[in-house]
């Protein structure tokens, strides 16, 4: 718990560091009752600085308890220094000087998960953003960069393994049982990179022989009980340092690279030097444990954080505003990985849905900020989506814009101008144009500007001229601090389709030599209007092909037009979107009033298709039978009513699955896989396609559906299937089937964390099973643990964030069982309460009898006595402006 008030740091107020750190000596003792940490910072005055003061400002936190200070070997008394809650500042410093700190930590009370705590019995550390100022003072800022040598002291029959950055140079016994090893990491990097393990723990090895010959050194090093987990893992990362060297020319840089799995982890996993510390869940996988989608997840995060070792360490950010920089840029790159380890359609399917879900959601709500935001009041609050997944988009528009020849120059260049260099998204942008010598000043608005930009289109056909007229209006709604903004610079990628499904030229003007069926328009003005001629037919247009651009496209398709994309768009991703639009209007015809009507049987009869065309790709069938979530209709929809919309959701499902039951058992036997479990495009397709089958069937109570699901959870010999029949039983009306299967389920696999996660949450998010009463029993299980991030989101989060008739249920009992689980973490974890407070934020977004009490809620957090400084941002962001 932190007690001072929170307070804004502006973009504006960025200054260069007045002192620089050249070197940090640190040296661990680890024991059972806390841990000491000796540091050395050789420093010297900032040259590029023009400040005269003669103090130097550390940083510090309430974890960490000052032992000594020292000044060139002279301790310092205490009027030598001030001292407050996160800060000191020591005067009249020479221009280089050599500081001696002493701190005392308790990491085995650290519940925060920041700075070095313990994860079942191991110490590991967690310093991005600002955790490294839990465990020293320090300037705990990104633009400060130093060489780390690191020496750890601990026990040596609880601790073999001691862990730090960069190379192993020095090793030894100590007295007392006790053993010490020292680290050297060669690169200057920032603090937030720093880590450190220590711990009992089985070490896996492999190696890779680098493009230019050097062998380096890969290590997992996980609990002896998941030493079976590990080689999906360490695959993974083979394939991302080839992948790596082959399409941006980047080869690892240290000999050794370090993997090690902790179950307590705030986040998904963490790219620090040469030392990449993962939450279990997104590390640790086998076929019996882990689903396809795990499977793709570790895939694509081992591969995220090893990209970091350029994308974010070798070229680092000037300061927190410029986290996009390394996460949107990394994202691009590691979403460029799995399209090419997998199917590119499929891949940017799942980046669309994600981002039209929830990045949407979030840049029309409260805490709408641009990818380069100019505020914040916790770092911590803002590793979001728009950073993260936006900023991916913004870098994929410039690849778009480049074409990949330009856009890789424009990478090169960038790497060669900055490595070890702290710089910002400006720099990034500057790369790219001095490499291609495109102009992207407009372009740059896409940092700067938040909202998602909304495009009207509209068109007409003049036969007799065979002109076909699109007018493009773009508008950027406002956003908490910024109206009136101007028009950005968007990349919208079209296709025009004739009546026979074939695609017709795009000529820009009568004498336009250039005839290619796929164009991309740049949209820079708030209107447009294009001409296309020699447009012997009426078009059906096919608009922001492959999610050209991250914004909202209005046009008035028929639902034949749709139909007739949904088979007919040589654009795959605009297949799915066709079937997803007019799945969208068939559910949303249906909410409220028109609840009796009919489904359309359009809609039965273009599924019936996908399910029955077995020519057609179905890894993009599998993705084209997801209807769409009740997330996603709750974004796309004003002043929603979850309840209404979950039961216009589930009557349509009905109606499909009584309609289609003959076509989907047929698909459902037609795709069991035989053979040796693997995660290929097609095998994932199989499976899925499979288990959509069945949890449709299962949706009506089908008998059948029934004795399938039983057989298949029986005999499955892999997770996905295991958890298909699970999932598919738990949302049907089998109640006693359904807790047989649960109880049998647990007995299996209780001793494995990251499977109970996957029973917890399979629970949690049923709207069937999953009441807020079965919510209760779920944290009062003996495997529940408040002080485990992922077992708090399997339940709490899941239960908040994907069981949405429950949790907007009409009495709003949903809202104040989060509002207690917020105040109750909140002393506990403030990160992690922070980030389950977001789905009560937008409570504006619904209709008065939710919104009040979503609000009410919001309001008893905000007067917890004592709110971290997280809670406080994201609950006053929330409720301002009122
Ligand atoms: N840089 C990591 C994400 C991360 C951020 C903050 C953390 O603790 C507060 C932990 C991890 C990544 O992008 O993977
Ligand atoms: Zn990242």
């Amino acid at each position: 718990m932190r007690t001072n008030q929170p307070q804004t740091i502006y973009l504006k107020d960025y200054r260069v560091p007045v002192f620089l750190v050249d070197h940090v000596d640190l040296r661990f003792e680890l024991f059972e009752d806390g841990a000491r940490v000796h540091s050395v910072l050789s420093m010297r005055r900032n040259p590029d600085s023009d400040s005269s003061d003669t103090s130097v400002e550390l940083n510090s936190d309430t974890l960490t308890k000052l032992e000594s200070l020292s000044l060139d070997g002279k301790e310092l008394g205490i009027d030598a220094y001030e001292d407050s809650v996160d800060r000191l500042v020591i005067h009249d410093v020479p221009d280089h000087f050599e500081l001696g700190v002493v701190t005392w930590l308790e990491p085995q009370n650290n519940t925060r998960l920041e700075g070095l705590y313990q994860s079942s019995g191991m110490f590991c550390t967690q310093c991005e953003a600002e955790g490294f100022r839990c465990i020293t003072y320090f300037p705990d800022r990104p633009d400060v960069m130093a060489r780390f040598r690191t020496r750890i002291e601990a026990d040596k029959a609880s601790f073999p393994i001691l862990l730090s950055n960069g190379n192993d140079v020095e090793k030894g016994d100590l007295d007392g049982g006790r053993h010490f090893v020292t680290w050297e990491d060669p690169f200057p990097k920032p603090s937030y990179l720093f880590a450190l393990v220590a711990g009992d723990l089985v070490e896996k090895r492999d190696s890779f022989r680098t493009l230019s010959g050097r062998d380096i050194d890969l290590r997992m090093y996980v609990e002896p009980r998941n030493s079976d987990k590990c080689d999906h893992a360490m695959d993974s990362l083979k394939r991302a340092m080839r992948w790596d060297e082959e399409v941006y020319g980047r080869e690892y840089d240290l000999d050794i690279f370090m993997i090690v799995a902790v179950d307590d982890f705030n986040m998904g996993a963490m790219e620090n030097k040469g030392l990449n510390i993962f939450n279990s869940s997104c590390v640790l996988a086998s076929q019996e444990t882990a689903t396809d989608m795990a499977f793709q997840r570790i895939e694509s995060i081992v591969a995220h954080e090893y990209f970091h070792n350029w994308s974010g360490n070798r070229v680092t950010c000037r300061d927190w505003f410029q986290l996009s920089l390394k996460e949107g840029f990394t994202v691009f790159r590691d979403s460029q990985f799995s399209a090419d380890m997998g199917s590119p359609t499929v891949k940017r399917i799942e980046d669309a849905t994600m981002l039209r879900t929830a990045q949407f959601a979030e840049d029309s709500g409260p805490m709408a900020h641009p990818v380069r935001p100019e505020s914040y009041m916790e770092i911590t609050n803002f590793y979001t989506l728009t950073i993260y997944e936006k900023g991916c988009e913004v870098v994929g528009m410039i690849h778009t814009l480049l074409g990949p020849d330009m856009f890789r120059k424009g990478s090169d260049l960038y790497f060669e101008r900055h490595d070890g260099q702290a710089v910002t998204t400006d720099d990034f942008v500057r790369a790219m144009e001095d490499a291609s010598g495109r102009d992207l000043s407009q372009f740059r608005l896409w940092y700067e500007q938040a909202g998602t930009p909304e495009l009207t289109v509209k068109d007409e056909y003049d036969q007799a001229a065979g002109i076909y007229r699109l007018r493009i209006d773009q508008r950027i709604p406002d956003t908490p601090g910024q109206t009136n903004k101007k028009p950005q610079h968007i990349p919208f990628a079209i296709g025009l389709l004739g009546a026979d499904g074939e695609s017709l030229p795009l000529k820009l003007s009568a004498t336009d030599a250039d005839e290619p069926t796929d164009r991309v328009l740049e949209l820079t003005e708030a209107s447009h209007t294009f001409e296309f001629h020699g447009v012997s037919e009426c078009p059906v247009p096919s608009l922001l092909r492959n999610f050209s651009a991250p914004v909202r496209v209005y046009y008035p398709w028929t639902r034949e037009q749709l139909m007739f994309l949904m088979s007919h768009d040589p654009d795959g991703f605009n297949r799915w979107d066709a079937g997803q639009r007019l799945a969208v209007d068939v559910i949303s015809g249906l909410v409220g009033e028109a609840g009796s009507e009919a489904v359309d049987s359009g809609l039965t009869e273009a599924y019936r298709g996908l399910l029955t065309d077995t020519s057609l790709d179905q890894a993009l069938v599998a993705k084209m039978l997801q209807l769409p979530s009740e997330a996603y209709l709750i974004e796309l929809a004003d002043k929603p009513n979850v309840p209404d919309i979950h039961r216009a959701r589930e009557k349509v499902l009905g109606h499909l699955a009584t309609a289609l039951r003959d076509d989907l058992l047929a698909c459902y036997k037609r795709n069991s896989v035989e053979g040796r479990y693997e995660v290929t495009p097609q095998a994932v397709a199989r499976r899925s396609l499979r288990n959509t089958a069945l949890a449709w069937l299962l949706h009506t109570d089908d008998e059948e559906g029934r004795a399938l699901a039983e057989s298949q959870f029986a005999k499955a010999d892999n997770m996905t299937d295991r958890m298909g029949a699970l999932r598919a039983l738990v949302n049907s009306g089998y109640e006693q089937e359904c807790k047989q299967m649960l109880d049998a389920f647990y007995e299996q696999w209780k001793a494995d964390p990251q499977v109970v996660e996957q029973w917890f949450a399979v629970q949690a998010g049923s709207s069937r099973t999953g009441g807020l009463s079965r919510i209760r029993e779920l944290m009062s299980h003996p495997a529940f643990d408040w002080k485990n991030p992922n077992k708090i989101r399997s339940v709490i989060g899941v239960f908040a964030g994907q069981n949405l008739p429950a949790f907007h249920a009409e009495d709003g009992s949903g809202y104040r069982f989060l509002e207690e689980q917020v105040r109750r973490l909140d002393d506990s974890n403030p990160q992690i309460a922070a980030r389950l407070v977001s789905p009560l934020t937008r409570w504006r977004k619904y209709a008065p009898v939710h919104g009040e009490q979503m609000k009410k809620a919001l309001e008893a957090i905000r007067d917890k006595s004592g709110l971290s400084r997280d809670v406080y941002e994201v609950v006053h962001k929330s409720l301002a402006g009122q």
